[in-house]
């Protein structure tokens, strides 16, 4: 295991320059406050490196982690935060799809949803770009601390079979408050950050 040491060498690269390097990148991904900026800070242990809040559209550009100088984690805004002025919607939209077209070293796409709801309309949209792409990915069902651990398998078999009834997705439980979930998603991120 290569990057299960607490102890991480983080740097933040400037928002608005893509790194020029070939590491490979792990991208988060979801709607607003699902829990992006909070899922970065969780596996790295740090409380503050991306910022989070309790309000949506906390993150407005992307930002990129260092991790190790073995991979980046890449912090992009959520979509459809309706408090968000039509032009900043579109605004976010696009450095999200910029980014996601044009850069060559994502390794996997993580894609979150909120364990409590449904897939949104954008949720649908999002997963059907990733399908089309052909980049890996694996869906995480957020906020799991939420509901009752006793209904936290079932509800994720739900969501997978709303959004991904072929099942060639991998759809797994996470939870920023709860370590139990890290563990098989450090497991995914290394396997895939090796194979690229
Ligand atoms: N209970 C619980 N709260 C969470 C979890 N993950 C994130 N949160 C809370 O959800 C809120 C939003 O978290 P962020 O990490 O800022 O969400 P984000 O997806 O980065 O949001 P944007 O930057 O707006 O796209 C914060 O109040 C977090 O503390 C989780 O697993 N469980
Ligand atoms: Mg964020």
């Amino acid at each position: 295991m290569i990057i299960k040491n607490p102890k991480f060498t983080i740097s933040a690269v400037s928002p608005k320059q893509y790194p020029n390097d070939t590491l490979p990148q792990v991208v988060l991904v979801g709607k607003s406050n699902v829990g992006k900026s909070s899922f970065i800070n969780t596996m790295v242990n740090r409380k503050k490196l991306a910022r989070t809040s309790s309000e949506p559209g906390k993150t407005r550009q992307i930002n990129f982690y260092n991790i190790d100088d073995k991979f980046y984690f890449v912090d992009l805004p959520g979509y459809g935060y309706s408090k968000m002025s039509k032009k900043e919607q579109i605004k976010v939209g696009t450095f999200i799809e910029e980014y996601l077209n044009k850069s060559q070293n994502i390794s996997l796409i993580i894609f979150l949803l909120d364990i409590r709801h449904l897939p949104t309309e954008n949720d649908k949209l999002m997963y059907h770009y990733i399908i089309n792409s052909g980049r890996p990915c694996v869906i995480l069902a957020n906020k799991a601390d939420k509901i009752a651990i006793t209904k936290v398998e079932q509800t994720v078999e739900d969501l997978q079979m709303e959004l991904n009834p072929l099942k060639d997705l991998s759809f797994l439980a996470f939870s920023s408050e709860r370590k139990i979930y890290s563990e098989s998603v450090w497991e995914i991120i290394e396997k895939h950050i090796l194979t690229l």
